[in-house]
């Protein structure tokens, strides 16, 4: 997969991206992050990438030209590939693990990052760009919310992470929270880890781990229970869990 990123500064990439399983994927040639500078594509002697807001108004707006500039040089780099374009924008859809994985089925994507009020919204018409939020928060530019979404997608790309099980056990696969983990000690300043997990039951360990897994959820975020698919002895358990704090 390949994914390139607009930036007015590419001085803070690779950053979190060049370390750990995304800095792998791309030594193994599995990833290929380009980053290119937005002021590459101005043209004007001051390199301008930003204008006063049509209709007035606090800060200053991207300007459409060098973006749509970059990209149609990104497109003739790799004139077969089709890319998906991404704009990182609080006004978006919302990145989630569906979305990520939709996201990871393209073989190339150009994720361009805005800063000051934005970007001049001619650009996602243009470039049929899709606005993606990591989150309803506001960040001071794109560039954190790009490498969230390189990232989370990158690490879907098959082989990046090492057990694909590890992939397909994470939270929202299941479509539920995590179970509670531990390791060594076995009791650590007085908090024992919990004894099941120690018996060696591989059974019962599973079927616990499934009833904590749904614990938290309905606890902490019951509108994925409501969203979950579950099996008969998901909805057993779930049935116990509410007797109990009923
Ligand atoms: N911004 N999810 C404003 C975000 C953001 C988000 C990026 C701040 C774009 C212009 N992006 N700039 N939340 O807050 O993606």
């Amino acid at each position: 997969m390949r994914i390139d990123v607009v930036t007015i500064f590419p001085e803070i990439f690779p950053g979190p991206l060049g370390v750990g399983v995304i800095g792998r994927a791309q030594q193994h040639g599995l990833l290929e992050l380009v980053v290119w500078d937005l002021r590459t594509f101005t043209r004007d002697r001051h390199r301008s990438v930003d204008g006063l807001p049509y209709g007035g108004g606090a800060g200053m707006v991207m300007m459409p030209e060098p973006f749509v500039r970059a990209v149609e040089a990104i497109r003739a780099c790799a004139p077969d590939s089709a890319p998906r374009v991404v704009l990182t924008s609080p006004q978006g859809e919302m990145l989630t693990q569906a979305r990520a994985r939709a996201l990871a089925a393209a073989p190339h994507l150009v994720v361009l990052c805005g800063r000051y009020e934005g970007v001049d919204d001619r650009v996602a018409d243009l470039l049929g760009a899709e606005e993606i939020s990591i989150g309803d928060y506001v960040l001071t530019g794109g560039e954190l919310a790009a490498m969230v979404v390189v990232e989370v997608v990158a690490r879907l790309v098959p082989g990046a992470v090492g057990a694909v099980a590890s992939v397909a056990e994470d939270s929202f696969s299941a479509g539920l929270l995590d179970f509670p983990q531990y390791t060594r000690p076995a009791e650590f300043r007085g908090h024992a880890v919990p004894q099941v997990l120690l018996s060696g039951h591989h059974e019962e360990i599973r079927r616990w781990r499934k009833r904590e897994a749904l614990r938290r959820t309905l606890l902490r975020r019951p509108e994925m229970i409501d969203a979950a698919v579950l099996d008969e002895e998901a909805r057993a358990l779930l049935a116990e869990l509410r007797g109990e704090t009923a």
